[in-house]
C-alpha cells in the first residue's frame, strides 16, 4: 500500500474530505475520508473520476497568450515569468487609465477567495464577485430578509427529520455525499419525504410522496399551505408566540390563497394540499421545508423561498432538532476566528461603486459580498456605471453559467484583456488572452477550510502528487502577480504552511493536528441553542419577521399579491434546467470517465406534446428563444409535464480542445434569457418560454 494524503474532494465544491493512495508520484485510489462521521468512506462517481482529471492531456498544460483573433485557438506557449508580465503590463495600464474598478474579477467561492479579494481590494476594485447569485442569491436575501442570516449560515438536520419537502430539490442527483447518507438513514428510521417537480426525477422516485407540479407554480402552492395551517391552527404556537412577528399581516395576506385557488394553479388537488398541511404538522418541529439549493427559477423567486421559510417558522423547525439550524462557527466552539488574509490592516478601503448595482440601484437588498455577476454583459456594453476594461475568471465560467451567453461573448469583445485561471479549456479559458492554468486538487495544496455547523470542523488540502504539467496555485499566481503589481505586500506568503500557519494562529489549532485524521473537530458535541430561550436571530427585533425590516426600509413590500407566471401558448414549452449525479456543473463534460456515462444532454418533452409536432424519440430537434436557437437530441417521455421541456445544465462546448464533449448537446445559457428577481438577486433560469420544431433529415 503507498502513502495516504488527507484530502478535500475538488471535482464539486461540495468538497467531501477524502484519502487519496498515493504510490511512486501515481494517485491509485481515492476515497471518502473514512474517519469523518457521515462520509465514512464513500465517494461519488465524480470524485472518483478525479484521477482522469489529473491525467487529462486534454487540459492546459502551461501558460499560453492568444496570438489569433479571441476565440480562434490560436496561442502561444509562454513561461509564467512571461505570462505574469504580460498580464500584469496590462493590468497596469488598465487601471492608470480606467481606475481599479475597470478591473472585475469572477470566481466560484473557494477556499481562497480570501486571497483573490486580498487581491482586488489591494488593486482598488470593488468588483470581485461569486457564482453566488447564480445560485441562491434569492435562498440568502430571503434568509437575511427574515432572520437575519445569510442562507450560508444555516445548515438542514437530515439525519434526525421526521419529513421533509422538496421542492425541485433533486437531493438525489444533485448531491452531496454528507446529507444524503443522513437522509438516508433518517428515511430507514421512518422519516417522510415529499418532493414536488414538473419532471419525475430519481429523487421522484424515492419519495414518499410525488406531485408534479405546473412549472413556476410552487408560490402558490405555498400560500395554500401557510392558509391551511394557520386556518386549522398546525403551526406551533408557542414557538411563533417568542420568536415570530408579523403573523397577523401574514394571516390577511393568505387569506384569498385557498388549497382551492391553489388547485386551479397548480394542478395539486386542493385536498392534497390540505392532507401534507395537517401531516406534516403531526411531525412538528423535526420537519424541513427544503428552501433550496439553486434558488433561481423565476422573477418572484424571493417570495417563494421566503414562502417555504416560513413555513419552517410555523412549524418551530428553526434550530430543532430535525429541523433547520443555524450553523456555528470557531467563537460559537470558544476559539478565535480564521484568519483571513483580505481581513489585514492596511488593505485600502474600495470607495467605488460596484459594477453590478448589486446592494445599490439594480439589486437594492441582495448581497453585494457576493454581487450579481448577470449583469456582467449589460455593464460592459453600456459602461453602466462605468467603462469595464479587464475580466478574470478564475474557476468560473461565465459563458456557461450566465444567462443570454450570446450577448456575453458579444460583451466580452469590447475588453481590454481577458484572463482566465481553469483547470479546463473552458469556454471562458478558449475566448481568453491569456491563460494561466491551475494545478488540480491532487497535486496542490489550499487554505484550510473552516467547516461551520453543528459541530464545527477544520478541513485540509494537502497535496497528493507532484504537478502532471507547468502548473500552479492559484494562491501562488496571486501573489506572483502582486508582486509586479507592487501591491506584494498584502501578500506575505512563500509557502501553503506560511497561510495555514496564519489562518490557525487564534485558532489553538496546528498543523500537525490535522495529521491523524486529515481534520480537527473544534467541538465534540453539538451546538443548538435552547429553541424556546436562546435563538440569536439578527434581525433588528431579535424574531423571525414577517415583515420584514430589511425590506420595507428599502421600499420593498414584504408580500406582494401572487402573480401567476405566464403559461405557454400551444406548441411553446417552460425550458427548465438541472443537473445530474455524475457530471459537475460545466466542469466534468470532457472528463474522459464521466463523458463516457453522459456524453450529451437531451431535450425531454411530453410524449403527447411530442405527438402534435411530430416529434420522435432520438429524432433531433430545433429549440428556439426570444435570444439564440439551439439543437439537440429529443427524450420523448410521459415523465415531464407537459408545459415544460427539461435539459442538463453545462453542454453544447465548442472548445475543439475539448475533442470528447465539443459539439454535444445544447447549452441552456445559451438558449436562457437575462431575466432577475431584482429583489433576491438571482436570475430566473427556468422563466424562458421555447418553441421546439422537428429537425427533418
Ligand atoms: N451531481 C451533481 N450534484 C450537484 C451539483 C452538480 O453540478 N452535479 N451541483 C451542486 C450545486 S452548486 C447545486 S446549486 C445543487 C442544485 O441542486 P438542485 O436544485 O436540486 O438541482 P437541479 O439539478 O438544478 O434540479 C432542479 C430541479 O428543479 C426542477 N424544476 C424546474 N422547474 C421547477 C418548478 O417550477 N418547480 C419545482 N418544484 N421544480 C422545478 C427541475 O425539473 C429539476 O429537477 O446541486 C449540487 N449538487
Ligand atoms: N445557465 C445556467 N447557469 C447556471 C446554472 C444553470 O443551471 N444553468 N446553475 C447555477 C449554479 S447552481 C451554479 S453553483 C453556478 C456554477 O457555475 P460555475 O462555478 O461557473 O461552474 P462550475 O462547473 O462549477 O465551474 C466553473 C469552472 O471552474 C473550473 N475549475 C474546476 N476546478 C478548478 C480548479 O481547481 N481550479 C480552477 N482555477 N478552476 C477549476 C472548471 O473547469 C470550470 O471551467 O452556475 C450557475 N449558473
Ligand atoms: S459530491 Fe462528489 S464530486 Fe462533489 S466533493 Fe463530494 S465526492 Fe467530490
Ligand atoms: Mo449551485
Amino acid at each position: 500500500m503507498g502513502k495516504l494524503v488527507h484530502s478535500i474532494c475538488f471535482m464539486c465544491t461540495v468538497r467531501c474530505p477524502i484519502v487519496v493512495e498515493v504510490e511512486d508520484d501515481e494517485v491509485k485510489w481515492i476515497q471518502g475520508n473514512p474517519q469523518v462521521p457521515g462520509i465514512e468512506g464513500a465517494l461519488c462517481a465524480k470524485g472518483s473520476a478525479g484521477v482522469a482529471l489529473l491525467n487529462d492531456h486534454e487540459r492546459p498544460q502551461y501558460p499560453m497568450i492568444r496570438t489569433g483573433e479571441r476565440g480562434a485557438g490560436q496561442w502561444r506557449r509562454a513561461t509564467w515569468d512571461e505570462a505574469l508580465d504580460y498580464v500584469a503590463e496590462k493590468l497596469k495600464a488598465i487601471i492608470d487609465a480606467h481606475g481599479g474598478q475597470s478591473v472585475v474579477f469572477g470566481e466560484r467561492t473557494n477556499l481562497n477567495t480570501h486571497i483573490s479579494k486580498t487581491f482586488m481590494r489591494a488593486i482598488g476594485s470593488p468588483n470581485h464577485f461569486t457564482h453566488d447569485a447564480l445560485c441562491k442569491g434569492s435562498v440568502n436575501t430571503a434568509f437575511r430578509s427574515l432572520t437575519g442570516y445569510t442562507d450560508a449560515q444555516v445548515g438542514i438536520d437530515y439525519a434526525n427529520t421526521k419529513h421533509i419537502v422538496l421542492y425541485g430539490r433533486n437531493i438525489f442527483e444533485s448531491l452531496e455525499i454528507k446529507p444524503i447518507n443522513a437522509l438516508l438513514d433518517a428515511m430507514e428510521k421512518g422519516a417522510k419525504v415529499t418532493y414536488i417537480d414538473p419532471r419525475v426525477t430519481i429523487t421522484a422516485t424515492k419519495a414518499h410522496r410525488y406531485w408534479q407540479i405546473r412549472p413556476g407554480t410552487d408560490l402558490a402552492l405555498n400560500y395554500a399551505l401557510i392558509h391551511t395551517i394557520l386556518k386549522e391552527n398546525l403551526y406551533d404556537a408557542a414557538y411563533v408566540r417568542k420568536w415570530v412577528s408579523g403573523l397577523n399581516e401574514l394571516r390577511a395576506f393568505v387569506e384569498p390563497y385557498t388549497p382551492e385557488w391553489a388547485e386551479k394553479e397548480t394542478g395539486i388537488p386542493a385536498s392534497e394540499i390540505v392532507a401534507l398541511a395537517r401531516e406534516v404538522a403531526e411531525s412538528k418541529p423535526s420537519v424541513i421545508f427544503h428552501y433550496g439549493y439553486r434558488g433561481a427559477h423565476h422573477p418572484n423567486e424571493i417570495h417563494f423561498r421566503r414562502s417555504l421559510i416560513i413555513l419552517n417558522a410555523l412549524m418551530g423547525s428553526i434550530e430543532a432538532k430535525g429541523g433547520i439550524f443555524f450553523k456555528k462557527g470557531a467563537k460559537a466552539a470558544g476559539r478565535g476566528d480564521i484568519g483571513k488574509y483580505v481581513q489585514q490592516e492596511g488593505l485600502p478601503k474600495v470607495t467605488a461603486p460596484r459594477f453590478d448595482g448589486s446592494g445599490a440601484d439594480k439589486f437594492p437588498i441582495a448581497d453585494s459580498t457576493h454581487g450579481n455577476p448577470q449583469m456582467l454583459a449589460h455593464a460592459i456594453l453600456n459602461e453602466d456605471p462605468y467603462p469595464i476594461k479587464a475580466l478574470i475568471a478564475n474557476r468560473f465560467e461565465p459563458l456557461q453559467s450566465i444567462p443570454d451567453a450570446g450577448r456575453l461573448r458579444k460583451a466580452l469583445d469590447k475588453l481590454d484583456l481577458i484572463v482566465t485561471v481553469d483547470v479546463n479549456f473552458s469556454e471562458i479559458a478558449w475566448y481568453s488572452d491569456v491563460i494561466l492554468p491551475e494545478s488540480t486538487y491532487l497535486e496542490r495544496a489550499d487554505s484550510i477550510q473552516m467547516a461551520s455547523g453543528l459541530k464545527p470542523q477544520l478541513f485540509i488540502r494537502k497535496q497528493a502528487v507532484s504537478p502532471r504539467y507547468d502548473t500552479k496555485p492559484a494562491w501562488m499566481i496571486w501573489k506572483e502577480l502582486a508582486n509586479r503589481l507592487g501591491i506584494g505586500q498584502f501578500f506575505p506568503y512563500e509557502s501553503i504552511e506560511d497561510i495555514w500557519n496564519f489562518q490557525l494562529k487564534d485558532m489553538g489549532v496546528s498543523i500537525q493536528d490535522f495529521d491523524a485524521k486529515g481534520f480537527v473537530a473544534l467541538t465534540d458535541k453539538q451546538i443548538l441553542w435552547d429553541r424556546m430561550e436562546g435563538i440569536q436571530f439578527k434581525t433588528p427585533s431579535g424574531k423571525i419577521e414577517l415583515v420584514s425590516s430589511l425590506m420595507e426600509e428599502a421600499g420593498i413590500p414584504s408580500f406582494v399579491p401572487y402573480e401567476p407566471v405566464p403559461k405557454p401558448e400551444e406548441g411553446t414549452f417552460r425550458l427548465t434546467v438541472g443537473r445530474c449525479a455524475v457530471h459537475t456543473h460545466v466542469s466534468t463534460q470532457n472528463n474522459l470517465y464521466l463523458n463516457e456515462l453522459v456524453p450529451e444532454n437531451v431535450l425531454w418533452i411530453h410524449k403527447d406534446a411530442a405527438a402534435k409536432l411530430g416529434i420522435k424519440d432520438g429524432q433531433m430537434v430545433e429549440v428556439e428563444s426570444p435570444v439564440a436557437v439551439s439543437r439537440l437530441k429529443a427524450k420523448v417521455t410521459d415523465t415531464i409535464h407537459p408545459e415544460a421541456v427539461f435539459m442538463l445544465h453545462g453542454f453544447g462546448k465548442t472548445v475543439p480542445a475539448q475533442t470528447r464533449a465539443c459539439g454535444k448537446g445544447a447549452s441552456d445559457a445559451l438558449l436562457q434569457e437575462n431575466i432577475s428577481d431584482t429583489v433576491g438577486g438571482s436570475p430566473a433560469l427556468d422563466h424562458t418560454l421555447v418553441k421546439v420544431r422537428p429537425v427533418k433529415d
